[in-house]
């Protein structure tokens, strides 16, 4: 079969740039812990309030970390003021009551969205003690430039 030279040439640049396009997901996978969601959990939006897995909004430190449990609302964040210890794991279980909302933490690598219907889980680690703003990155109406709330990683006690 005689493919002609730009033809082949055309053929090894595809290849190359599939290549490098499954690379960026591997690095990212590898490199930057970004994962697709682990696991598919749903609740009804409109009983947020009173299901059990959310009735104390807040943070839970135990010996293997901390767990956080939030949700999203026009327009804010509950609980609006998250502590979470440094250097532990830190599993945020959050939904939202009403619509899609995002939820990212700016300077990590925690960004996810908060869809009505759905729990969304992630779980990272906080290496440095600080303050950091968490906004709402998915438009969500009028408010949606007020949406924001704080984390505050804690030193860990000695
Ligand atoms: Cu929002």
């Amino acid at each position: 079969m005689n493919v002609a030279f730009y033809e082949k040439l055309w053929m090894w640049a595809a290849g190359v740039l599939i290549v490098a396009f499954l690379a960026t997901i591997a690095v990212g996978v590898a490199g930057s812990a970004l994962q697709p969601p682990s696991h598919v959990e749903t609740i009804d939006p409109t009983q947020v309030f009173k299901d059990p897995r959310f009735a104390h909004p807040g943070v839970t430190v135990d010996a293997n970390g901390a767990t956080v449990v939030a949700f999203g609302l026009m327009y804010g964040f509950t609980p609006p003021e998250i502590r979470v210890p440094a250097g532990k794991r830190v599993t945020f279980r959050m939904t939202s009551t009403d619509v899609t909302h995002g939820f990212l933490i700016v300077g990590t690598n925690a960004n996810t969205m908060l869809v009505p219907g759905y729990v969304s889980q992630f779980t990272t680690v906080f290496q440095r003690p600080g303050e950091y703003l968490i906004v709402c990155n998915e438009y969500c109406g009028l408010g949606h430039h007020l949406m924001s709330a704080k984390l505050i990683v804690e030193e860990a006690q000695p």
